[in-house]
């Protein structure tokens, strides 16, 4: 039963008490447990300075089923509309045309508008149809006001939505699917590999029924965001499983000592909006994971969807897809601005 020094070193090694041991990092770079050692690491993009004056058309279109979408182009109407991604210190011009048969108007949260860009019957700033109106979004970065006190910036996740079709609040507008996701960014904010928006909305998620609620695809390692958004009538919890988040601003820890709390479900209310970055299967591996309210009913009704998380090689173990004409990735959020500088 003698262990002779060399396998008891390399036993000890494999259990991971190298540190016990006072084994120097040559021969932990040598032994069988360094084998996993993580490949080489490029520094995550950043956020540049903002300041710049952008311009950007948008549609909004009665789609084929009913529907109603925010579109880039015509014809190319989504449900959610593109994502509108901006940096603190641009300002966004942004011209709507209305081509639906009822009033129409883009209402933004979040970022700073004068009262001719509130998008409501009010405020007489909404469009009737064949109108085109031009909205201007601008932000602005944190800083102190004359009197000391701090002023936030503009940055956050935020999201666009009618306020016209239906009712004075946009009540039908935001049924049939006339919403989208805004993500307002610092400068040195971390930007992520893929983008995608998940929308509770009344009993749906991106207006889709149960059966055939949205995939997100992924693969180990993406650096993933997700932009969340309620609309409707009801309160859900949003909940994704293997992966966890922080409840903060970005969803990202600053370091050890932001005591922001790290979770993996919360609450959302109506209008409400929050967003995040995980690493796709971190710790976890792959898998098809599973996003969804956490409210029993609803999950039972059919709010819950999968977060694909391919192996490198492009498998995802134990899944096999339950609706294979209907294409995986057919949410992944496409960036109206993400690439816009
Ligand atoms: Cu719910």
């Amino acid at each position: 039963m003698a262990m002779d020094r060399r396998s008891f070193n390399r036993r000890l090694l494999a259990g991971g008490a190298v540190a016990a041991t006072g084994v120097t990092s040559l021969s932990v770079a040598s032994a069988p447990a360094a084998t996993s050692a993580p490949a080489a690491v490029t520094p995550p993009r950043t956020a540049p300075a903002g300041g710049q004056v952008r311009h950007l058309k948008l549609y909004a279109e009665t789609l084929p089923n009913g529907q109603m979408g925010y579109g880039l182009e015509k014809g190319k109407a989504s449900i959610p509309g593109p994502l509108i991604e901006i940096t603190e210190g641009d300002t966004l011009h942004i011209e709507f045309e209305n081509t639906t048969d009822v009033a129409a108007s883009l209402h933004v949260h979040g970022v700073d508008y004068d009262i001719a860009s509130d998008g409501t019957r009010m405020s007489k700033s909404h469009v009737e149809p064949g109108g085109t109106r031009t909205y201007t979004w601008r932000t602005h970065t944190p800083g102190k006001r004359a009197d000391g006190t701090y002023r936030p910036g503009s940055a956050g996740y935020w999201h666009y939505h009618d306020h016209v079709v239906g009712t004075d609040h946009g009540t039908g507008g935001i049924r049939k699917g006339l919403y989208g996701p805004v993500v307002v960014r610092r400068k040195g904010d971390i930007l992520p590999d893929k983008q995608f928006t998940i929308v509770f909305n009344d009993m749906t998620i991106n207006n889709k029924p149960g059966a055939e609620s949205p995939n997100f695809e992924a693969t180990v390692g993406d650096r993933v965001e997700i932009i969340m958004i309620t609309h409707g009538e009801f309160y859900h919890t949003f909940h994704i499983h293997g992966h966890r988040w922080a409840d903060n601003r970005t969803g990202l820890l600053t370091g050890p000592e932001d005591s922001s709390r790290v979770i993996d479900n919360k609450i959302t209310g109506p209008a409400d909006s929050f967003g995040f970055q995980i690493i796709a299967g971190e710790h976890v591996g792959a898998g098809a994971w599973m996003y969804h309210c956490h409210v029993q009913s609803h999950s039972d009704m059919g709010m819950a969807g999968l977060f694909l998380v391919a192996k490198p090689d492009g498998t995802i173990p134990g899944y096999e897809p339950h609706h294979p004409d209907h294409p995986m990735g057919a949410g992944e959020t496409k960036g109206a601005e993400h690439s816009g500088h």
